[in-house]
């Protein structure tokens, strides 16, 4: 390891972008001033959500706006990434544009504006309407123009102050933990209804960058969950291979134009059909992107199936890998209180295996970040294993760009402490320290860190 005096700002180019991201559902609250999304409704099963958290508060983020673009402000950061509520912005799925959702961000956009902060919006992480759920959601074919149309009213409405929208936010995640895991909404358990949706997704956030294009939008993308999948005993090789195309190729082929690869068919032999793949869909899969967003937290260590597993194999990792072969995850520690293991270099292989699966599309880190519990002392917010998690992994980000990887910028995850999905307030990401109860915001010590990073003067 070399020594390197400078900061770690000066270990980025100039032009390099620092930001903080935060999603919709998590955040903003206020359920009763729009319509009810798949979450909300997943939150009343008993048990679907940890502690019982449901979308309101939230953090209370409708009502405490101003507050929070103070917080970004100071921040200092150049960026900051946050998603639309497709229930909140045309509140019916399709058709109208609500007037006071869609003011909403009007104002949140023009307000970052004001603050020299850029706007990085993705138009779905995760809060599908529940009414598109009821006409069958992603499992339904017509969901792609549905997706399109939304699409084409956020590029109509914000298109000419925000240059970067993002389609989806992470669909891997939405296919397989909310079809093959079932711990996600819609709470399904069926591994070949989790394969037709991960395409149909892919389809939609094709025909979603066409509407935002045709809009007006100059620079359409996508967020994906990928990870660097790492053998951790012999043996596990082809479990290994198999996780890796479930996990990145699926949807960096598909983007690519290079399709559904034999093996994910061949491998997926629970399903017999795929007949539900048509080259239209594949066409539009292949939309040109203009950038990729990729979200990294941890790798995936493969090993084999312990003496401890469950007969039938490694409990929820085949469910969520369907047909792969016996293995079981194994993550090593140091983990965050996700049971997520911290590795950087994991950050730095996954970001170069991204570049040259899709070589010249610009990429971001659209989030990046841990789940600690911090400590408060006398009103400050101390998180030092936050404060180690960002250094390494932005180490290992401006590694990747010497590299030659073409990385633009950077949104640490979280802003603020919010609902963190099935885990509700159990885990928190935050840089701002958020109280479940009274809502006050107190920033963390990792927020000045970031700021320092963002200034420069770190
Ligand atoms: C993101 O998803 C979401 O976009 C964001 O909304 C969320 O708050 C944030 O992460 C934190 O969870 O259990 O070791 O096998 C994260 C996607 C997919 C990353 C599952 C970790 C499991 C690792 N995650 N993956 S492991």
């Amino acid at each position: 390891a070399s020594e390197s005096p400078g900061t770690i700002r000066e270990s980025f180019p100039d032009d390099f972008v620092f930001g903080v991201a935060t999603s919709s559902w998590q955040i903003e609250g206020s359920s009763s001033t729009r319509s009810e999304s798949i979450w909300d409704r997943f939150a009343k099963i008993p048990g679907a959500i940890v502690d019982g958290s449901t979308g309101d508060p939230a953090c209370d983020h409708l009502n405490r706006v101003d507050e929070d673009l103070a917080l970004i402000s100071e921040l200092g950061v150049g960026a900051y990434r946050f998603s639309v509520s497709w229930p909140r912005f045309m509140p019916g799925g399709t058709g109208t544009v609500a007037h006071s959702g869609a003011g909403f961000y009007d104002r949140l956009i023009d307000s970052l504006l004001e603050r020299g902060v850029q706007p990085l919006l993705t138009a779905y992480h995760w809060d599908l309407p529940q009414s598109l759920q009821d006409e069958g959601g992603w499992l339904h074919p017509d969901m792609p123009r549905w997706f399109a149309d939304y699409c084409h009213a956020l590029g109509e409405r914000y298109g000419d102050r925000v240059s970067h929208m993002a389609t989806l936010n992470e669909p891997w995640v939405s296919a397989f933990l909310g079809y093959a895991a079932g711990i996600h909404a819609p709470g399904v358990v069926n591994s070949t209804q989790a394969l037709e949706v991960a395409y149909r997704l892919m389809v939609a956030s094709g025909h979603g960058i066409g509407a935002l294009t045709d809009a007006g939008v100059s620079n359409p993308g996508i967020v994906l969950n990928l990870t660097t999948v790492r053998v951790d005993q012999p043996g596990a090789e082809k479990a290994r291979d198999h996780i890796d195309r479930l996990q990145n190729t699926l949807f960096t082929d598909l983007l690519a134009g290079r399709g559904i690869s034999d093996e994910v068919r061949d491998t997926t032999d629970i399903l017999t059909d795929w007949s539900f793949v048509t080259d239209e869909g594949l066409e539009a899969a292949a939309t040109p992107i203009s950038w990729l967003g990729v979200n990294y937290y941890t790798p995936i260590r493969v090993g084999l199936p312990r003496d401890t597993d469950q007969a039938t194999g490694v409990g929820q990792d085949t469910v969520v890998y369907p047909a792969c072969p016996p293995a079981s995850l194994r993550p090593r520690g140091p983990l965050t209180t996700m049971g997520w293991e911290v590795d950087p270099q994991g950050l730095r292989d996954t970001l170069v295996e991204t570049a040259a699966a899709l070589p010249g599309v610009p990429l971001w880190v659209t989030e990046n970040g841990a789940a600690y519990a911090d400590r408060v002392i006398d009103g400050d917010v101390y998180d030092p294993d936050r404060i180690s998690y960002l250094t390494g992994h932005l180490g290992a980000a401006a590694e990747a760009i010497s590299d030659g990887v073409p990385l633009q910028g950077y949104c640490a995850w979280s802003l603020l402490d919010n609902l963190e999905w099935a885990e509700g307030r159990t885990q928190t990401f935050g840089l701002v320290y958020v109280h479940p109860e009274s809502m006050e915001r107190i920033p963390k010590a990792s927020y000045h860190f970031y700021a320092d990073v963002a200034k420069g003067e770190r």
